[in-house]
């Protein structure tokens, strides 16, 4: 019906990620600052979020998710973010990367190279597409690190390689996060190092590394995204700064709808 408001084209429904993903506290709060009460956010995970933004845009219906850049489904769609006058998905950001306590002397090689790591938006897009396309994410890392070897040069210059020690990266199923830590891991791996990716929620990420259960993690949204987790582990994880800078976050709609600021959903 196109008379229908396009709250009751989408059940007053946007669609978001796994709960302890930071965008999904920034939505809620967006849903009361912006008094959408009647609104629902509604929990799923990163792959279930595009699956469904992949069905309703190939039909042409509306669709309203929790998105983030980078990311590929803006090369693969025709999005765009809704303003937010209020701000409440704050400002763009950095993605940092937090280390354990004590790896720059246990693990000096590993520390070196996650200190040196900065990458663009650019180099993390050639590698999320390629997965996105269906490729596997270790295959696609291994690849880029290939393709990119001046780049991959200048975090391990000078760096010593070790003999199968033992390393491990925590990371959350976001695209972003998919990307960055196959490639790290990669690289590492090239080093020496013996690594072990696992696939954890983003409390356990924080926590891992806080207890020392996770060397690193190069998945730390700052300042806002990851505030909570940032204040309640203070002083017991170690902060190598960005490995990319200007992400940014918010609600996220197909070019078609005739929607541009989170205002609009309002009426
Ligand atoms: N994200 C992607 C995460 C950080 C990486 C924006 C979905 C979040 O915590 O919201």
């Amino acid at each position: 019906d196109e008379n229908a408001t396009v709250g009751d084209q989408v059940d007053h429904e946007i669609i978001g990620i796994d709960p302890g993903a930071g965008i999904m506290k920034a939505a809620n709060s967006t849903l009361e600052e912006y008094e959408l009460s009647d609104w629902t956010l509604v929990e799923g995970s990163s792959a279930a979020m595009t699956a469904s933004l992949k069905k309703a845009y190939n039909a042409e219906e509306p669709i309203i998710i929790t998105g983030w850049s980078p990311h590929w489904m803006f090369s693969q769609f025709d999005l765009k973010y809704l303003e937010d006058p209020k701000g409440t998905f704050g400002e763009e950001e950095n993605i940092n990367t937090i280390v354990r306590n004590g790896l720059a002397e246990d693990k000096p090689s590993a520390y070196q190279v996650l200190d040196a790591f900065n990458w663009t938006e650019e180099h993390m897009n050639d590698v999320m597409v390629k997965i996105s396309e269906g490729q596997d994410p270790a295959e696609a890392a291994a690849e880029w690190v290939e393709n990119n070897q001046d780049l991959v040069s200048e975090w391990t210059d000078g760096v010593d390689s070790v003999d199968g020690e033992k390393l491990s990266l925590g990371y959350v199923a976001w695209d972003t996060e998919i990307a960055s830590t196959n490639v790290i891991s990669k690289v590492l791996t090239d080093l020496g190092y013996d690594v072990n990716i696992s696939q954890v929620e983003a409390g356990p990420m924080w926590t891992g590394v806080a207890e020392g259960s996770l060397d690193a993690h190069v998945a730390g949204w700052l300042p806002l995204t990851h505030a909570d987790y940032y204040e309640k582990f203070e002083g017991k994880f170690e902060d190598l700064g960005s490995n990319l800078e200007g992400t940014k976050l918010g609600i996220v709609v197909p070019e078609y709808m005739d929607i541009d600021s989170i205002e609009d959903l309002k009426t």
